[in-house]
């Protein structure tokens, strides 16, 4: 199949909050890079975002805010509109799911389902809040974690551990609004049979799309191998879409019904809005010659890649994605980038402290994107790569070719002498760049491409290195200008080369160049300037980033981690209330107890049993061999090499497996059963008493 078009979508993101690196970095300047790549190449390309302004976590955030929803989603919706703009995020249309073209197209695709008997009514037991009359979607209910046991886990998932979660396995539910204690009630949803379409599913992923990224085919695959069930697409709520059902008031559809239609409505603004250049919106999502590219992060891959598309089909009349590029997640200094502990950088505040740098974080954040693990976005690596990279080569380079333009040459190209050999090695391994980047790009591989790119720089700048025009200058001013012209050419190129990447820096070195834009076709070509041609104003197209404004940052942030323990600590403490003691011990009893600290030597499992492992440690007294039964919670012992560790002393020794145990180590027993070998908090000296 030959696609004649590709239609670009990104995810939607929640109008709850404003967008951080973690979502550009994931989502939004992986596509733009595509998108401006093949626009360059002048493809048929459309690029659709928008915010998702539904769903439970804007209703949150207008409780918390006390303000209504409405106005939550309005402010957010701009807030993050802008920063996409601010980034130069080129979308052709970026709307939003409150819009009226939405609510009706995605009212109508549920309606044509029930019309047609695609869905499966069924009625279930819910949470339910007696006093306030209202059943609780997960995210607006509370509970204890059942694996880590923080208080204020969510139904879906905790924060603390990171846990998926249902909210029937929260210990002690309550409404996140009010802390009132739930019940259960019966509600009647609407579901989509996924199951009905698992073989279908299973064809079009597992067989047809094997070139999908080895995190998308996979988590797909272990859904499709676990067996789908329905799934309702329908909740309890009153902010949403209503859902156009007799019977059904007080209902809307689900968030991730409505969401993904609003590829559709928002590609159907656009096109409505501007025929005569987007064309007709049903080309763009029902013509089989449209490539259809969804850009993820990885928690959304089951709904862009079996539920909508399970809609899709259900539909009928619609195409299916092609691929699903979905990148892993990003971390900040080391920790998970959380929306309600602040723990992020916020797009809409970098713009402020780093005005006129957006390159340089779309720079960092390809050069690190999470495209096959999650990866660390640090401070010191944003510095790192600004003044190592972006000024000392590719800035460098630039502005050393025009300076020298404008001292020796009037700033004006020079002309072309004969190239000699090392010149035209140059402008072949140059030129051999070019196909590697498309490749890279034609795979979705962001990091790898911009790397191939900033090898254009880096041959640009050892050129200029090796052939020393400033010395040549002196003596021979044929051969300086034969340099210089091949400098600016590349720097030309080099123009057309980041401009899917660093479109700023792009469009500002064109314009020192006095060049217009051009076709991703010209990268390779030698000829961009002519000679003669007069260059514009020169300045640095890079800046050094001082320490002192990356420690500005690392402060913050400080702030913030303390501002959080703080928060945490408090919140502990108003669930803490002291327990009830049932069993009685008494202190003669325990002193018996010789308990002390040692050093683990070594530790080994121990041949033949699959339970226990054999400690050597150093306890202050000479040493001694302890066999432990927690063999099975760590399948590589030698993590506790070098650790501290609590044991009972004066337990007779005891044979198992035929070597002597002298003593018992202490461990804790977790939630799951694992058993986690307990330890001091600073180091003390072997054979130290416990008690
Ligand atoms: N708003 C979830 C998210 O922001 C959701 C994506 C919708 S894409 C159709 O992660
Ligand atoms: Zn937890």
């Amino acid at each position: 199949m030959t696609f004649q078009r590709t239609l670009v979508t990104t995810a939607l993101p929640y109008a709850n909050g404003p967008v951080h690196i973690g979502h550009l970095a994931g989502v939004y300047v992986p596509a733009d890079i595509y998108v401006r790549y093949l626009r360059l190449k002048g493809e048929n390309v459309l690029f659709v975002g928008g915010s998702d302004e539904h769903g439970v976590p804007v209703t949150i955030r207008a409780r918390k805010e006390g303000i209504t929803t409405q106005e939550v989603v309005d402010r957010y919706h701009n807030i993050i509109k802008n920063s996409f703009e601010g980034f130069g995020i080129s979308f052709d249309v970026y709307s939003r799911t409150t819009s009226k073209i939405h609510h009706q197209l995605a009212s109508d695709f549920f309606r044509k389902l029930y019309d047609e008997g695609k869905f499966v009514e069924q009625t279930s037991e819910q949470f339910y809040d007696p006093e306030t009359q209202e059943f609780l979607t997960d995210r607006n209910i509370r509970g204890e974690c059942p694996r880590c046991h923080a208080a204020g886990a969510y139904g879906d998932q905790c924060e603390k551990c990171g846990a998926t979660l249902s909210p029937d396995e929260l210990i002690n539910p309550y409404n996140a609004i009010n802390g009132n204690p739930l019940t259960k009630k019966e509600t009647k949803h609407w579901y989509l049979p996924l199951d009905q379409y698992q073989q279908w599913l299973e064809e079009w992923i597992l067989q047809e799309h094997k070139e999908w990224r080895p995190n998308v085919y996979g988590q797909c695959k272990s859904w499709l191998d676990g067996g789908l069930r329905p799934r309702a697409v329908t909740r309890d709520l009153d902010w949403g879409i209503p859902v156009p059902v007799e019977g059904a008031e007080g209902k809307v559809l689900y968030v991730w019904f409505d969401a993904p239609i609003g590829y559709i409505s928002n590609t159907k603004e656009l096109c409505d809005a501007k025929p005569e250049h987007f064309g007709n919106w049903e080309t763009w999502w029902k013509d089989p010659s449209t490539r259809l590219i969804h850009f993820i992060g990885k928690d959304n891959i089951v709904f862009h890649c079996i539920v909508f598309p399970t809609m899709l089909k259900a539909e009928g009349s619609y195409i299916v994605p092609d691929n699903v590029p979905s990148n892993e997640f990003l971390n900040l200094e080391g920790d998970k980038i959380s929306t309600s502990r602040n723990w992020a950088v916020w797009l809409n505040e970098y713009l402020v402290d780093f005005p006129d740098k957006q390159d340089v974080l779309r720079y960092v954040l390809t050069a690190n994107a999470p495209e096959t693990k999650d990866n660390d976005f640090t401070w010191a690596d944003f510095q790192a790569r600004n003044n190592n990279e972006l000024v000392a080569i590719y800035g460098n380079f630039v502005n050393r070719a025009l300076v020298l333009t404008k001292k020796y040459f009037d700033g004006k190209v020079p002309a072309v002498g004969t190239f000699n050999e090392y010149d035209q090695a140059t402008i072949a391994e140059f030129q051999n760049v070019k196909a590697e980047v498309e490749k890279l790009l034609n795979d979705f591989r962001f990091r790898d491409a911009q790397k191939e790119a900033m090898n254009l720089a880096r041959i640009g700048n050892k050129y200029l290195a090796d052939t020393e025009p400033w010395k040549i200058a002196k003596t021979d001013m044929d051969r300086t200008a034969t340099i210089l012209h091949l400098a600016l050419q590349i720097a030309a190129n080099l123009s057309v080369a980041f401009e899917p990447f660093l479109p700023f820096s792009s469009a500002k070195l064109r314009k020192m160049l006095s060049m217009s834009e051009l076709k991703w076709e010209e990268l390779g070509n030698i000829n961009l300037l002519q000679e003669g041609q007069e260059l514009g104003e020169v300045s640095l197209l890079f800046e050094k980033i001082e320490d002192a404004t990356i420690q500005a940052q690392l402060d913050r942030l400080a702030n913030i981690k303390a501002a959080n323990e703080e928060a945490e600590k408090q919140e502990a403490l108003k669930n803490w209330k002291p327990v009830e003691i049932k069993e009685n011990t008494n202190i003669d009893e325990f002193v018996k107890m010789d308990i002390r600290v040692a050093t683990v030597i070594d530790c080994q499992p121990v041949k033949k049993s699959d339970r226990l492992l054999q400690f050597r440690l150093d306890d202050g007294m000479g040493g001694r061999t302890i066999l432990s039964g927690i063999a099975q919670s760590y399948p590589d012992p030698s993590v506790l090499i070098g650790k501290q560790v609590l044991f009972i002393a004066n337990f007779p020794p005891r044979k198992m497996m035929g070597i002597e145990s002298q003593g018992m180590i202490l461990s804790a027993v977790d939630a799951d059963g694992k058993l986690v070998v307990t330890t001091v908090t600073a180091q003390v000296k072997n054979g130290s008493q416990v008690g």
